[in-house]
């Protein structure tokens, strides 16, 4: 693990937080984070603790693609009806490669929840307040950085909405609604 990034993708990430007050502590691995199981691997870390942002595409009238970004926990998957729903857009698919680097300015596998180079509408998966801490990429595949979900939503101004799918997860405390495990 190396202490101070010299990527320039990862800086745009760090300053975007810093720009909100935030400190970030990127850890840099000499193994690939590109995938969430990778990531996990490398920080020692649940899978469902490993932020994945995917990049989605609503199709408009225009033909021109209207970005949307999940924040989804390592865990799940985005169900395309839900995210339909949350976000009011019929015809949403997945951006491809290349979309996902034009539209944010970042690299699959290490695409950060924040920093990107144009705003993004950005919806935020409730499972990841399950855990006090997650850990999201950092700009680059190889860079992550621990953050509390609370703090997450926040940087990335996220909505917070129910766009997995359903699976079966670990019981949770059936007192607590995910807006309150998210601190919000
Ligand atoms: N650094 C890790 C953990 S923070 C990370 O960025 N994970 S991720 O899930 O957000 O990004 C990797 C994901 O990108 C893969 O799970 C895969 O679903 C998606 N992906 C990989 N290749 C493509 C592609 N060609 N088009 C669209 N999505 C892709």
């Amino acid at each position: 693990m190396c202490e101070t990034p010299e990527y320039p993708a990862v800086r745009r990430v760090i300053d975007a937080a810093a720009r909100k007050g935030v400190a970030l502590d990127v850890r840099v691995f000499p193994a690939s984070t590109h995938t969430a199981e990778d990531a996990a691997a490398a920080v020692g870390a649940e899978l469902g603790q490993i932020v994945k942002s995917l990049v989605f595409v609503a199709v408009t009238d225009q033909g021109a693609p209207d970005p949307i970004l999940c924040l989804v926990s390592g865990a799940n998957r985005v169900d395309l009806g839900r995210l339909a729903a949350v976000t009011g857009k019929g015809d949403i698919r997945r951006a491809t490669a290349r979309e996902a680097n034009e539209l944010t300015g970042f690299t699959i596998g290490g695409i950060p929840p924040m920093g990107h180079t144009r705003p993004l509408r950005v919806v935020m998966d409730p499972d990841l307040g399950r855990f006090q801490v997650v850990w999201a990429a950092a700009g680059t595949d190889s860079a992550v950085f621990p953050v509390p979900p609370a703090t997450l939503r926040i940087l990335a101004n996220a909505e917070v909405a129910q766009i997995a799918e359903d699976v079966r997860q670990a019981p949770r405390d059936p007192g607590r609604t995910s807006a309150q495990d998210l601190g919000l």
